[in-house]
């Protein structure tokens, strides 16, 4: 090693020396040169600033109700969960609003849940068990086949990669319960999860249905992030196919620049988190959305794979609508551990009396895909 060689070094050393004791002793320091502030400044990952007005309620000329439920799937088991979660929108929303809460199951409801359910709720109340071929893995399916792929995915370490009731919960989710026949009387839902713990951490001081309704949207989210990649390898494929037979069904100011850094050659997994949803049944009803999940469902892909209906419906969402009438709720501050969206704007946040951590929002940490929406507004 030469002088000058050695010189270098020396510098480097003692440079990275107070770097360190700078960090350690310093907590300002320190966070003003972590990476992770630095890479917030880069202006490819940092978060749009936030425009400070005041935030109001969206105003509407619309008097009573939308034709509206909200609805959760349940299990006997799942008592405690559930009622935390009803509880908790019951109390941020619906007391002043009493819209009915509608409860399926694959299973008749024990007596128990029903009991301790109702006496949270402040609307009607309706329980339903799920009709069984709306629910089961079908006979079309290859069992020998099935059972293979979900070896593949147990071995690969893919979460529920070897359990056949989740798949029947992400079919029946993607393509049935809007056929239910006690939802045919209702048009719009609100679906309300608790696994494994699920949070409504803001007031809503108006009716989102209603909102919806009046602003011709049809679906809407809080989280946006991205799938793996391991449950759905055949799904863009089976999309792309479904869409050249029947380019009709195709808006031409859809959404897939969120779904596509290609102009739709490939899927960039992003998806909306539909463990919430407020939506239109009428788009699920329809005919392209039909044609679409019949489509899928023939290929097997919910039980050979693991599809969920997350990317299901938000692939459709993307492109059978106009982007315009999906909407992002900023306003409802929402969580589904370990995943919270808390509102944007210092002024929504406290009118709305959130009790979430901003510095905790999804938004835009690095799994999240609303920079993907963001560049489609
Ligand atoms: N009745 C019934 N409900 C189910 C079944 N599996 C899941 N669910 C419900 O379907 C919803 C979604 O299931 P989760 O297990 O939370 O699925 P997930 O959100 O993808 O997975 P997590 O991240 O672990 O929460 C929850 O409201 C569950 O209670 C089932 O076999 N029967
Ligand atoms: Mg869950």
């Amino acid at each position: 090693m030469n002088t000058t060689t050695r010189y270098v070094l020396l510098v480097i050393f003692i440079i990275i020396g107070l770097h360190s004791i700078l960090s350690f002793t310093h907590e300002d320091y320190g966070r003003a040169t972590s990476i992770s502030n630095i890479a917030g400044k880069i202006p490819w990952s940092a978060p749009p600033p936030v425009v400070e007005k005041p935030w109001v309620p969206p105003v509407s000329n619309h008097t009573g109700r939308a034709n509206a439920t909200l609805l959760m799937l349940a299990r006997n088991s799942d008592t405690e969960g559930a009622l935390r979660s009803v509880r908790e929108l019951e109390d941020r929303f619906n007391h002043k609003y009493q819209y009915p809460w509608v409860f399926l199951n694959e299973e008749p409801f024990s007596d128990d849940f029903k009991t301790r359910i109702s006496n949270v709720v402040s609307g009607q109340i309706i329980f339903e068990q799920i009709p069984r071929d709306h629910w089961y893995q079908p006979d079309s399916i290859d069992e020998e086949k099935a059972k293979a792929g979900r070896e593949k995915m147990v071995q690969d370490n893919i979460i529920y990669g070897g359990v056949v009731s989740y798949r029947n919960m992400c079919r029946f989710n993607s393509g049935f319960f809007y056929r239910h026949p006690v939802l045919q009387q209702f048009r719009w839902y609100w679906r309300v999860d608790f696994r494994p713990d699920v949070h409504f951490h803001c007031d809503v001081n108006y009716d989102p249905f209603v909102y919806m309704e009046e602003n011709d949207k049809t679906y809407s989210f809080t989280i946006t992030m991205y799938e793996y990649h391991a449950t759905i390898p055949t799904l863009w494929d089976t999309v792309k196919k479904f869409t050249s037979e029947n380019p009709q069904y195709v808006e031409s100011n859809n959404a897939m620049g969120y779904m596509s850094d290609d102009g739709g050659n490939s899927y960039n997994l992003c998806h909306f988190w539909s463990n919430f949803e407020i939506a239109d049944m009428n788009f699920w009803r329809g005919e392209a959305y039909s044609k679409y999940f019949d489509y899928l469902d023939a290929t097997g892909g919910f039980y050979y794979e693991r599809w969920g209906d997350a990317p299901v419906h938000s692939i459709a969402a993307a492109l059978f609508l106009r982007k315009d009438q999906i909407h992002f709720f900023n306003d409802i501050g929402y969580e589904h551990n370990p995943y919270t969206h808390c509102p944007r704007g210092d002024d929504v946040w406290a009118q709305n009396k959130c009790a979430c951590d901003k510095g905790r929002n999804f938004d835009y940490d690095g799994y999240s895909c609303m920079r993907q929406w963001d560049r489609i507004q």
